[in-house]
């Protein structure tokens, strides 16, 4: 089935630019875009089934958000009080509240109980532009906990129209059953992987590396652990602390290293020359009232590419908006609106290793999201309310719950 889907105003972003076309089409042929250009340059004798007429609305790629811990049970609004009231995310974390209160609620909950939560969450990521999402595990922390969670976020990518990638993060916290022993329970997480990656349930590994979590030399077994596996890996580093982790991601050729709030001019370099995508997390950084900026005008001189997420999880980031997160990229970490606006497309596919979407350009994907507005820019300008009219996945039209 070939789609022309005319009187649209595109922003491909191609060429470093935003690649804005006013009369655009797009031609798509099943899942995949086949031509794009301004309608009066369509070649006469294009195949041509079905015909979108888009209004005059702007089009860019759909929205990919690389970085979520979308399944879990229960909320920490208590705890966002008490940190409101003056308490320390470490703090908290180290009495035994944190994460673990998290894992408590997610190994309480049922698979259905899960499922509807996160379903929820997915439909109000998918409403503001996302076509695809990268989940993680990292709430279960047991065999049985985070194949459910992996499970879980497989099964909403079998069930909405949204493309899933799922991410293994068995080294997030350290449970209580292994309370006092971390090295066993990074041999239990590397075991675990081969297991849960046997299930055809991980697409990529991740850890959490810092005081409160996992050392360098912890991370390193789980990577060698993925790279025995074939699987590409990812990391949370530098979020608190400099503890050298985006170094060591580099050094197992990682797709991305996240946060990086406190990252070195080694990190830096090390980033670089292993074509890591720096995955910047603004939700996080504002909820935890953060004032250590990553440092962007570094990662941009030495060519690092960036890319921004919702970082959507109950503990700091309980947003639902990438839209909003390109927004606070561009307010607190001095992104320009060009820069973000990448970080939530093609750059972030990059940090999800997926050179298929992100652009509109021939031959990928045929994921795009229609806006309200006119310019791209406009994407990280407006912020409390949802400017998203529809998206198109897979070249399939769906209206937003708001259109
Ligand atoms: N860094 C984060 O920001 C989240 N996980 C992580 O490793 C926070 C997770 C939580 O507090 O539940
Ligand atoms: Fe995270």
């Amino acid at each position: 089935m070939h789609k022309l889907w005319r009187h649209a105003r595109l922003a491909t972003l191609a060429d470093g630019g935003w690649g804005l076309i006013d009369d655009g089409a797009l031609v798509t042929e099943g899942e995949l875009i086949r031509w794009v250009g301004p309608l009066p340059a369509l070649p006469a004798q294009t195949q041509i089934d079905e015909e979108v007429n888009l209004g005059g609305a702007l089009v860019t790629p759909g929205l990919v958000d690389c970085h979520t811990h979308l399944v879990y049970g229960g909320n920490r609004a208590r705890e966002a009080e008490m940190r409101l009231g003056g308490a320390s995310y470490e703090e908290i974390a180290r009495a035994g509240g944190g994460i673990r209160s998290t894992v408590a609620a997610t190994r309480a909950a049922s698979d259905d109980a899960l499922l509807h939560g996160t379903r929820r969450r997915a439909q109000a990521l998918m409403a503001g532009g996302v076509t695809t999402l990268e989940i993680k595990s990292g709430y279960g922390l047991s065999l049985q906990d985070e194949a459910k969670c992996l499970r879980v976020a497989r099964r909403l990518g079998s069930e909405l129209p949204l493309q899933v990638r799922t991410t293994y993060l068995g080294a997030h916290a350290l449970p209580p059953e292994f309370e006092g022993r971390p090295d066993d329970y990074i041999d239990a997480v590397c075991a675990w992987m081969a297991t849960l990656h046997a299930e055809g349930l991980v697409d990529a590994v991740d850890a959490f590396c810092e005081s409160i979590a996992f050392s360098t030399a912890q991370v390193a077994r789980v990577f060698e652990a993925a790279r025995a596996l074939g699987l590409p890996v990812k990391l949370h580093a530098e979020q608190l602390s400099d503890q050298g982790g985006a170094a060591l991601a580099a050094s197992f050729g990682a797709l991305s290293a996240d946060h990086l709030e406190y990252l070195s001019a080694d990190g830096i370099a090390a980033m670089k020359a292993a074509g890591s995508v720096a995955v910047l997390l603004p939700c996080a950084y504002y909820m935890l009232r953060e004032t250590h900026l990553p440092p962007v005008a570094r990662l941009r001189d030495a060519g690092v590419p960036i890319a921004v997420a919702s970082d959507h999880n109950p503990g700091t980031a309980p947003g639902l908006s990438l839209q909003l997160a390109a927004h606070m990229a561009c307010t607190f970490f001095r992104l320009t609106p060009l820069e973000a606006v990448a970080g939530i497309t093609h750059h972030a596919a990059r940090a999800l290793g997926l050179g298929d979407r992100g652009l509109l350009r021939a031959g990928l994907r045929a994921d795009l999201a229609v806006w309200e507005f006119d310019h791209p820019n406009e994407l990280t300008y407006w912020f409390g309310h949802n400017p998203c009219r529809a998206v198109v996945q897979g070249g399939e039209l769906r209206a937003s719950s708001n259109a």
